[in-house]
């Protein structure tokens, strides 16, 4: 298995001598423990899509930054001189600029399901996580309660989304590196969460696929850096 069909190729930096012409135009502005970086590498990752993987300059608040991404946002990729931010348009449009291995189905019914699913990570769950982020430094009982039980809601939510099996598509790039997230405040935390079964095992065949793998091998130790120094460990 080479790096096209295992994910597991290098996104930091050039020398990608060996990729064809077109894909070595694309680069990919991110910051390490970013969870929607993490979700367009994986969506890379998965099309087996190389890119050069670069810092913001000066970080995502820098006029350097802002001129090619007025929004500060990260992701940001620029394809072929083309700028685009945003997780969900990125997935979009590189969907329709590389087709060669699709990642949303031909049925159109089936296409907005895969939507739905994808928004509603952005729109509901990740949400409900974010206000974890703040607790883990100072962690604060009732806040942690309230977003703990928060997500909890979303997962029961989405159990529904990802009872039945499904082929890997754009409606999953963000689930394993919010699910990681999640795992990992929860126990930094020393709270408790109870995972749907429809949901662990939708993160098991998520798990067992090898871009997950890569990605999440390459991914994991920046968030868990990032919990060290926030719980003062680092
Ligand atoms: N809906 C956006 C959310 C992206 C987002 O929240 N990105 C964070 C990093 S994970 C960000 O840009 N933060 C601004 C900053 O770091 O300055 C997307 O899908 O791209």
């Amino acid at each position: 298995m080479n790096w096209a069909q295992n994910g597991n190729f290098p996104t930091k930096g050039t020398g990608r001598c060996g990729a064809p012409f077109h894909l070595r135009m694309l680069t990919l502005y991110s910051v390490p423990h970013s969870l929607y970086c993490s979700k367009t590498r994986l969506l890379l990752r998965a099309k087996g899509l190389a890119s050069t993987e670069l810092d913001p300059p000066g970080g995502s608040t820098s006029d350097a930054y802002r001129a090619l991404f007025p929004f500060g946002n990260l992701p940001g990729i620029v394809h072929d001189g083309f700028a685009l931010s945003d997780s969900e348009a990125i997935a979009e449009y590189l969907e329709e600029a590389f087709p060669d291995k699709p990642m949303l189905p031909q049925d159109r019914q089936a296409r907005a399901r895969v939507r739905e699913r994808s928004r509603f990570h952005d729109t509901r769950l990740e949400p409900a996580l974010r206000a974890l982020f703040p607790q883990v430094a100072k962690p604060e009982p009732a806040a942690v309660s309230a977003a703990i039980a928060a997500i909890t809601t979303r997962l029961e939510q989405l159990a529904m989304l990802v009872a039945e099996p499904q082929p890997f598509d754009l409606g999953d790039c963000g689930y394993p590196a919010t699910f990681l997230w999640i795992s990992l405040l929860v126990e930094a935390l020393h709270w408790d969460l109870v995972w749907p079964d429809p949901v662990l095992a939708y993160r098991a065949r998520l798990d067992a696929l090898p871009w997950v793998q890569a990605e999440m091998a390459s991914y994991k130790p920046h968030c868990e850096d990032w919990v060290a120094l926030k719980r003062g460990r680092a």
